[in-house]
């Protein structure tokens, strides 16, 4: 059978996942997309063949021929575009954040739960990253101990114009605060947010780097490295010290050259490029659980959790000081073990 998706939001991300539908995912067609900006609709919609433009992401989400749902739109509509899909019954991946504050994210926890079954998969990909993956498998092998540390960096080689303010920790960090929470298995219990030498063309709305440290709750610290305008190339590191030894992510490329007296292996240009396989996975595993009408992956707790400790960051960003998270307990629902219902068929 095959999946027909609907795709709100065709900016780079939008794109790129309209591509990997199309292209990459198997059962999967896009059959509608809809953008503010129309121009921009129009010329993505030229190149798939099927795929109509519709008025409003409103409209594309009740469009009967639209099984599936996926947000890729500016943060800021998450909320309204997630609350219609619960609303109408589908299934629906949100890009992360799931939305810019923990309190939409917990009416969109509400509203999923009074409908009584997950419905709603948000985009983490790094927990579909094969090296991640690894290091998550040899965390639990247990030959290396407890968990004590762990040493992050995220490096953008640049950064659009409208990044600002909160948004290395609402758009870019909070891959670490997420990924930090699923390899522990852990919540985080405060952030403190320190501020280095600002890199000389940064520009004055954007603390760039920062460095974000991370408690959580049985103890283990977090250090993340956010440095938005590396310019090196995206580059993207973890390394967890534990008891007895230590697990890093690999450096990810394929090969290594010696040439002229150097050794030089490929930095990826962008996160695209880095997490290109983890997105296709991300977006295998929807279409399929689409398909048997079981949703699974990072739920929306997930999504609360993330921003309630994004917001605790941001508030440290600001303050200086250390800020403790305070968060709801993790309803029932949304325990991994609790089986789902079984949705019906699109
Ligand atoms: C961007 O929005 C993403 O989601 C990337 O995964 C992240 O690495 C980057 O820092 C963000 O700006």
């Amino acid at each position: 059978m095959t999946v027909r998706v609907g795709v709100i939001g065709v900016g780079t991300m939008g794109q790129d996942h309209v591509v990997r539908l199309q292209r990459r995912v198997n059962g999967a067609e896009v059959v509608a997309l809809a953008d503010m900006d129309h121009a921009r609709l129009e010329a993505v919609a030229a190149s798939v063949p099927g795929a109509r433009t519709m008025a409003s992401g409103d409209d594309l989400i009740v469009a009967d021929d639209v099984g599936g749902v996926v947000i890729a739109s500016w943060g800021e509509t998450h909320e309204q575009y997630v609350l219609s899909a619960l609303a109408a019954g589908k299934p629906v991946f949100c890009e992360k954040p799931l939305a810019p504050e923990a309190e939409a994210c917990q009416r969109i926890m509400d509203a999923e739960r009074a409908g009584g079954r997950r419905l709603l998969q948000v985009g983490f990909m790094r927990r579909y990253d094969q090296a991640y993956r690894a290091l998550f498998r040899t965390l639990r092998e247990g030959a290396l101990g407890a968990p004590l540390m762990i040493h992050c960096a995220h490096r953008n080689p640049g950064v659009p114009s409208f990044y600002a303010g909160g948004m290395p920790i609402t758009d870019s960090a909070i891959h670490e605060i997420d990924i930090v929470r699923w390899l522990l298995e852990q919540e985080i219990s405060a952030a403190q947010v320190l501020r280095p030498r600002r890199a000389s063309r940064a520009r004055p709305d954007l603390q760039d780097p920062l460095l974000l440290l991370l408690e959580m709750c049985d103890g283990t610290l977090v250090d993340v490295e956010v440095f938005a305008t590396a310019t090196y190339g995206y580059d993207i590191r973890c390394e967890v010290v534990c008891e007895s030894g230590t697990v890093a992510l690999g450096d990810g490329s394929r090969v290594v050259v010696r040439n002229g007296g150097a050794r030089s292996d490929r930095v990826p240009d962008n996160f695209q490029e880095r997490f290109r396989d983890a997105y296709d996975a991300e977006f295998q595993e929807w279409v399929n659980g689409v398909e048997r009408g079981q949703t699974g992956g990072p739920s929306a707790w997930d999504g609360y959790a993330a921003a309630v400790a994004a917001d605790a960051a941001v508030a440290s960003l600001q303050s200086g000081e250390r800020v403790s998270v305070s968060m709801l307990a993790r309803p029932r629902f949304y325990e991994p073990t609790v089986a789902q219902p079984v949705l019906m068929n699109r």
